[in-house]
């Protein structure tokens, strides 16, 4: 409220001149309807998200995956604790070594959730029914077992960058630069050798959850160092907590990201 932004507020029009991708949050078995943390209507969203993944538009078509070791510091079981109780993380030692550093990075308040998207299970698949022959890239996060990463783009720690950026910046897949050297990785590239290396600069965010993965994706995407201009297709998107999305929509467009709908993106980017 009342921060002056460098940025004046996209249209569709714009988006159309630059370059644009396509980012499909964690729409994983696990976030959806018979998962271990169900989004309520997260099935309900895969037809619409092919639908986008099939418009010209895009330039890159990028799914991210949340992928936990069995010990994630964000389920319940790891800490013996209730499901959805909040506890206080510190960094973990491996990434943060100096204990100075570590208190700078400071301790972050973290949610207690059931086991999910854990690496190599049926849980961290991509849900059933998305095109995935429609990607450029899969890029993973919370993959290291001591760092949460709600973000596409990095952890609140800055310890555990997934890639996802220099993909937008380089603006294509790069197939011989697949991991990003700190767990972090892609998983798949398709991208065409020939095509021409321009960066993106717009990305349309859609997939589970709106309060948590997509919310902070976004706000990433328009904090300083990325930039980007930054679209949320709020009805290709899901929330855990759907009484409680009016106050995360309000605080998106606060900081710049536009909210759309599949509808407009389609009749603009189509
Ligand atoms: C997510 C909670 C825990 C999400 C991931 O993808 O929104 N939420 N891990
Ligand atoms: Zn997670």
């Amino acid at each position: 409220m009342g921060e002056t932004r460098k940025t004046t507020l996209h249209t569709l029009e714009t988006a159309i001149l630059g370059k644009s991708a396509l980012l499909i949050i964690d729409t994983q078995n696990d976030f959806v309807e018979g998962g271990s943390l169900a989004v309520q209507g997260g099935k309900s969203i895969v037809p619409t998200i092919n639908k986008l993944l099939s418009l010209p538009g895009f330039a890159l078509r990028i799914a991210t995956k949340d992928f936990h070791p069995p010990d994630h510091i964000s389920f319940a079981r790891t800490h013996g604790k209730e499901e959805f109780a909040d506890i206080e993380i510190h960094p973990p030692e491996d990434l943060a070594p100096d204990e100075h550093d570590r208190d700078t990075l400071g301790p972050l308040k973290q949610t207690l959730w059931p086991v999910h998207c854990v690496q190599g299970t049926p849980g961290e698949s991509l849900a059933p029914g998305l095109n995935v022959d429609a990607l450029d890239a899969v890029v993973h996060k919370g993959t290291h077992k001591g760092v949460e990463s709600y973000s596409a783009f990095i952890d609140p720690w800055g310890l555990c960058p997934t890639g996802l950026d220099g993909i937008l910046k380089e603006g294509r897949v790069d197939k011989k630069s697949r991991a990003s050297g700190d767990g972090s990785e892609v998983e798949k590239t398709q991208a065409d050798e020939g095509e021409e290396r321009v960066p993106v600069k717009d990305v349309f965010i859609v997939g589970l959850a709106s309060d948590f993965c997509v919310k902070f994706t976004a706000m990433d995407a328009v904090r300083e160092g990325y930039e980007y201009r930054t679209w949320v297709i709020t009805d290709a998107t899901k929330a855990i907590k759907p009484d409680e999305i009016d106050k995360h929509w309000e605080e998106m467009k606060s900081k710049g990201i536009v909210l759309v709908t599949v509808d407009e993106v389609v009749q603009k980017l189509g």
